[in-house]
């Protein structure tokens, strides 16, 4: 198994720059490549990657997406005088040329290409080029938007060629439409495209009617593109993880991808004169985070636009940050998706019904007239509802006092979000110690906590329970691990305990008396806890088999009931539909995942839900474990110290009932966990 960052990146990208006047393509600058390369320097960051050098791509390699026509225009850009470049610059949309623009260009390819390399062979798991020239935008007979051979594009075919890969996902999460990657691709059913993008009912750049949620591919390639058109700006961190929970989480694993491609723009966050969107650097670490549970965590992030040069460079370590598996900060601001984002996620369900199993009991009505029919109202509604700190309305071009002020912003968030990580990730304390050995040798495995330490900690909270000797010695394990994490010694443990209600009901007290705020409990199986659950200092899920009658769902208790044989079908329903956008909600400082008997979740299942719940909390985790299954503890210590999520097989779609019941309880419940909105017949 792969381990392993890889960075690529030449500062011969920086040798094109614009040579006459033009306002609409003045911000593609080289400084954009320096900063990022700067600040990855500043973090620490470069050191930890490994290397690899650029080369320039082939005619070959550009021909599997370009004509060669177009490749010989751009080839003699390189003798021209100013007078001709502004010429055939021209001739294309929001481009420039300069007579080093080819050799880079070249570079891009090849360095998209060393990377692609880099991962399928072996040599590391995931990595990120810095490139320029852009490419999402560029097409078979054209340069557009800065772009000038489609990096992405070409890498994609060069993947399925090289490597006879059967299926690539490609996620732009650039602010621009990446309209050349959906030409490409637009009938291939080997590569699915996500796009989100400003859209602005079209009035944004590229104007393209085709970039609408209603483009979902042709003949073959149908149900294969996926368009979220923004119709506002100001989007931000809840708009980007509720577009990823409940559309492009759901349909990439179902899609189960062999490798990942990312068109990753940066112009879609804070500060971007472009993009006027609102998301934070960290958000992109959530982002890469979750597509790094996809595809065995075969990863390849290329740079496309970002235009606000310190939101750009922090937003770039960001992503590396995570790709080299350091915990994720917690995501900032309000979690609550807003109303155009929502009726956005809306239309591309509904638009996609007929082609993904995931959205099958989606409700089918279109919402293009809904979009027409009632704006007004919707504004209207929007106002009072919006959360958001920036009214979503177009402003603009940001000013450069604006850009100035939102690099204050960065600087000060900068230094909020990012907390030093503990050299030992995980911890482990398993009731037999023969056992130790099975673990990856990368966690470190405690003795419990000595007797007396353990009995004036447990008398202090806890005056009943000191006496029982049974109880005390459930609970050694389980303290002693979740005193290294309360301490931030290390970042997440696993403890076997014989008596898991104990343990964690104890577990919990220790946590409020530390004083933390929020604790997310996750109980799948039987395990009973008495909890007093009303302070929403606890917010308990269940997921288990028996039928809870006496108990209603409410806000801080949520059953979900699960047959063991339902386990494989209910679960991404369940967990990207439920229980993500729930967490993310609730933003917990801590979460508590228990183990018991007769549970309705297998390995695969627990291991998956702890990976993707790894970007809460520090990634603060405790997971307590009450039988003695070594294997369980095996594959759960191995998820928490990095390795990628165990293969979940072949897709088996949820039954209409189960989905039924999760729908039920999303609408019951969104009003409190407004992460869970994504439609908007049901806002309340
Ligand atoms: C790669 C990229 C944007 C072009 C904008 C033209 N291109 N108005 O972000
Ligand atoms: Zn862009």
């Amino acid at each position: 198994m792969a381990s392993g960052t890889a960075l690529i990146y030449d500062d011969e990208m920086t040798s094109y720059k614009l040579l006459w006047d033009n306002p609409e393509c003045d911000i593609e600058v080289p400084e954009r490549l320096l900063s990022s390369y700067e600040q990855l320097k500043r973090y620490h960051l470069l050191e930890r990657c490994v290397h690899v050098p650029v080369r320039e791509g082939t005619e070959e390699e550009i021909m599997l997406v370009h004509s060669s026509e177009y490749l010989e225009v751009v080839k003699s850009t390189q003798t021209m005088n100013e007078e001709e470049l502004r010429r055939v610059s021209g001739n294309y949309d929001a481009v420039y040329f300069h007579p080093n623009t080819y050799r880079c260009a070249k570079l891009a390819v090849g360095a998209t290409l060393q990377l692609v390399d880099s991962v399928m062979s072996g040599k590391v798991c995931n990595g990120m080029a810095l490139v320029r020239p852009p490419g999402h935008h560029s097409q078979r007979n054209a340069a557009n938007g800065f772009c000038v051979f489609n990096n992405v594009a070409i890498a994609a075919q060069y993947a399925k060629r090289r490597y006879g890969l059967q299926r690539i996902l490609i996620v732009d999460w650039d602010v621009h439409h990446g309209q050349g990657i959906q030409y490409v691709f637009e009938e291939d059913p080997s590569v699915l495209y996500y796009s989100w993008h400003r859209y602005e009912h079209q009035q944004f750049w590229p104007l393209l009617r085709e970039s609408d949620y209603d483009a979902v591919g042709q003949g073959k390639g149908k149900g294969f593109n996926l368009n979220v058109p923004w119709n506002k700006v100001g989007m931000g961190n809840s708009d980007y993880l509720a577009a990823f929970f409940h559309v492009l989480l759901p349909v990439a694993f179902e899609f189960v991808p062999e490798l990942i491609l990312v068109s990753s723009g940066y112009d879609s966050g804070i500060g971007d004169p472009e993009g006027q969107m609102n998301a934070t650097p960290e958000c992109f670490a959530h982002l890469t985070h979750f597509l790094m549970q996809l595809a065995n965590g075969r990863l390849c992030a290329v740079l496309e636009g970002g235009y606000h040069l310190k939101s750009l460079s922090e937003s770039v370590c960001m992503t590396v940050k995570t790709l080299l598996r350091d915990p994720l900060p917690q995501i900032s601001g309000e979690m609550a998706p807003c109303l155009s984002a929502v009726e956005s996620i809306q239309n591309v369900r509904a638009a996609h019904k007929p082609y993904w199993k995931c959205l099958m009991y989606e409700e089918a009505t279109p919402l293009h007239n809904l979009v027409t029919k009632s704006k007004q109202m919707m504004e209207a509604e929007l106002i009072q509802t919006s959360t958001h700190p920036t009214a979503k309305q177009a402003v603009g071009k940001t000013n450069s006092d604006e850009a100035i002020k939102i690099d204050r912003f960065l600087e000060s968030h900068m230094k909020k979000i990012l907390f030093p990580v503990p050299p030992v990730k995980t911890s482990a304390a398993i009731v037999s110690k023969a056992d130790a050995h099975l673990l990856p040798i990368s966690v470190q495995v405690e003795m419990e906590m000595n007797a007396q330490e353990l009995k004036t900690l447990v008398s202090a909270l806890d005056a009943e329970l000191v006496k029982e000797e049974r109880a005390l010695l459930s609970l050694q394990n389980v303290v002693a691990i979740l005193d290294k994490i309360l301490k931030k010694k290390v970042c997440n443990g696993i403890a076997e305990s014989s008596l898991a209600s104990v343990s964690t009901t104890f577990a919990l007290k220790h946590c409020f008396d530390f004083g933390l705020q929020r604790v997310l409990c996750i109980v799948v199986g039987d395990v009973d806890l008495e909890l007093d659950l009303d302070d929403g200092k606890i917010l308990l899920m269940n997921i288990c088999q028996k039928q809870q009658t006496e108990k209603t769902n409410s806000k801080y208790h949520i059953s979900l009931n699960w047959r063991e044989d339902a386990e494989r079908n209910n679960f991404f329903c369940a967990v990207l539909g439920f229980i993500l956008p729930v967490a993310y909600s609730y933003q917990p400082d801590l979460m508590i995942i228990v183990i018991g008997p007769n549970r309705s979740l297998g390995i695969n299942g627990i291991s998956l839900l702890t990976c993707l719940l790894q970007g809460l909390a520090e990634s603060r985790i405790l997971v307590v474990i009450q039988d003695t299954e070594i294997k369980v503890v095996q594959s759960v210590a191995k998820t928490l110290s990095g390795v990628p999520a165990p293969d979940f097989g072949a897709y088996a779609p949820a039954s209409q009932e189960n989905v039924l019941e999760i729908k039920r309880l999303r609408n019951q419940l969104q009003q409190e966990w407004k992460m869970l909105r994504c439609s908007v017949r049901d806002w309340i």
